[in-house]
This record gives C-alpha cells, structure tokens and sequence, in this order.
C-alpha cells in the first residue's frame, strides 16, 4: 500500500524535502494558479497577468489583481496539511521547505526551513530602482489600483514576485537545488509541474538517489519522475502521513 510505503519512507528519511505549489494553498480557499479567476477577475487571464509586460502596460490593473490576493491571503488561514509540513520539520531537522507559493501560509503553519521560490505577496519593491517598500494599507476596494510610489526614485511600486521570463532570485534557486540534491526524500505536494525552472526541482532529487513522492488528486508531467503517485488531497494525505509516520 503506498501510502504506508510513503509514511514507512518518511519515518527513516534524514533530509527530506517539501516542495509546494498552489494546490498546498487550495483547501485553505486560496484558487489555484491554473483555475478560472472567480468574481472580479474572472475576465482575466492569471498567465497574461503574471507578466512585466502586463505591469508595463497597465500597472493599477495588475497591482489591483495582487492587492486582492493579498487580502484573500490574510483572510484565509493554513490548514492541516501545512500544520503536517511543520511537523515533518520538527520531526526531521534537516528538512527544507521549497515552496512556489506567494502566500505566507507555510510560516503561519510554523514552518521555519523555508524558501520561496517565486517571490511573496508581502514583499513589494520598486519597479524602477528595486529598493523594497512598505506594505500600503489594503484598498476598501481592489478592483484597478494605482501602485504607490517609491520614496526613493518615484518610480511604480510592484508586487515582489517572480513573473514569467524573469529570473528566479538566485540565492533561492540554488539553496532549493542544493536542498533536492543533498534530500533523501522529496514529497512534491500541489504542482502542476509545468512551470520551469521550478519543476526541475523534483528531477534533481530523483537524479541524485532520492525518492520522489507526489501527492496531488490528479495526474500531472511530474508522475513520471515519481516513486510514489499518492492520488489525493494535501490537507488529508500529508497528516495521515505523519500520523502514520509518528504515531503517538
Ligand atoms: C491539489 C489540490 C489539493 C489542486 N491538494 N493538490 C523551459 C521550457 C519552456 C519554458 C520555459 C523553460 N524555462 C523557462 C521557461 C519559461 C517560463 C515557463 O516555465 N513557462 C511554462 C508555462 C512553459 N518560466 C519562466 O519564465 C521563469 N523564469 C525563467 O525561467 O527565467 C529565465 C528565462 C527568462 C526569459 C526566457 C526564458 C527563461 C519564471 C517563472 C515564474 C512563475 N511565476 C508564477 C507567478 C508568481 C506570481 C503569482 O502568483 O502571481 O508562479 S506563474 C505560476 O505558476 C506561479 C506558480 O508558483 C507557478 C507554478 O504553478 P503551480 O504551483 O504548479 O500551480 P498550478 O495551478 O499549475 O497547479 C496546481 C496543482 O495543484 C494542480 O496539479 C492540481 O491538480 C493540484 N491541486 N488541489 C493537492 N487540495
Ligand atoms: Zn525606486
């Protein structure tokens, strides 16, 4: 049964990784990347908007479309599954957290051994100059919203995120490549792995010995790099791994 396979790996794992996207996210009612953009946003394109291009052409649209994420984000709250990830992390000291995620639900889980790989909603620096900036306080309204300013260069204010055709931050990209190829264990929970260089993460761990474990409700390209398919939600499959891992 792979599911006590995964836990019975788990157990005897030293240094394992968790690699996350938005399905880790999804259970606690934050929409996926590649899911239809609800209300609002529904008319948009969640590809065409994570863009330079698309902030070039019409920053309050785009600032307005991650100023409402981010109240969804500070609206919802971590769910059991990410309280498992930060149990692993206590359990396994040499653990690492490798998520996609923008949102900040890992570390309100507890999470502490966490790198993100494309960037944070809570995290805006300047467009023009880089210099970070302070959070403004949420519009009452988020539908178009002009950016603030920078105090530095007045140039637009712009979410800290990593868009398509820019570069990952380095130092990130290679502690989560170091983190996979030094793991014994790699659990790839709630990506499509479809976006690169992120999806070689699972790759370079299975290259390097380690075991893959995929957990996701449907098939994805990453089925082929793992050991173990577990077919199923984040927020049930990983405290059952746990439990099952450490019962008490
Ligand atoms: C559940 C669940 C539940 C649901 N439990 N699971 C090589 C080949 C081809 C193209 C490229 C390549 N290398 C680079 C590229 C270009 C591009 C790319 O990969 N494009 C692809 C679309 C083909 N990559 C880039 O541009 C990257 N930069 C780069 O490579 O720089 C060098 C370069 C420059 C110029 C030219 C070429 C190279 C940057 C990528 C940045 C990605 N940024 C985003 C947006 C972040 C900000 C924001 O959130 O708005 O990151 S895109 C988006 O995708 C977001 C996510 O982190 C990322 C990954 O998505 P994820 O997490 O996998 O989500 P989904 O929605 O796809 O999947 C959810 C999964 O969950 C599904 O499988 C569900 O079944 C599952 N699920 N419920 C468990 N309850
Ligand atoms: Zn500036």
């Amino acid at each position: 049964m792979p599911e006590r396979d995964a836990a019975e790996l788990l157990r005897d794992a030293e240094r394992v990784v968790v690699f996350t996207g938005a399905g880790m996210s999804a259970e606690s009612g934050v929409p996926t990347f590649r899911e239809a953009l609800t209300g609002l946003w529904s008319r948009f394109d969640a590809k065409a908007l994570a863009t330079p291009e698309a902030f070039e052409a019409d920053p309050a649209l785009v600032w307005g479309w991650y100023e409402w994420r981010r109240a969804l984000v500070q609206r919802v709250r971590p769910h059991a599954g990410h309280e498992a990830v930060a149990a692993i992390e206590a359990q396994v000291p040499q653990s690492v957290v490798i998520t996609q995620n923008v949102d900040d639900l890992h570390e309100r889980a507890g999470s502490r051994s966490l790198i993100h790989l494309h960037g944070s909603l809570f995290a805006p620096r300047c467009a023009a100059c880089g210099s970070s900036a302070a959070l403004p306080p949420l519009p009452e309204k988020s539908d178009r919203v002009a950016p603030p300013r920078c105090d530095d260069c007045d140039g637009p204010i712009r979410p800290g995120v990593v868009w398509f055709g820019e570069d990952l931050p380095s130092g990130e990209l290679s502690a989560a490549t170091e983190a996979a190829f030094g793991c014994d264990l790699l659990f790839s929970v709630g990506t499509s792995g479809l976006v690169y260089p992120a999806a070689e993460i699972p790759y370079v761990a299975a290259r390097s010995g380690a075991t893959v474990v995929q957990i996701n409700p449907e098939p994805t390209t990453l089925d082929a790099v793992a050991d173990i398919n577990l077919r199923g939600k984040a927020a049930e499959i990983l405290p059952d791994l746990v439990r099952k891992a450490w019962p008490r």
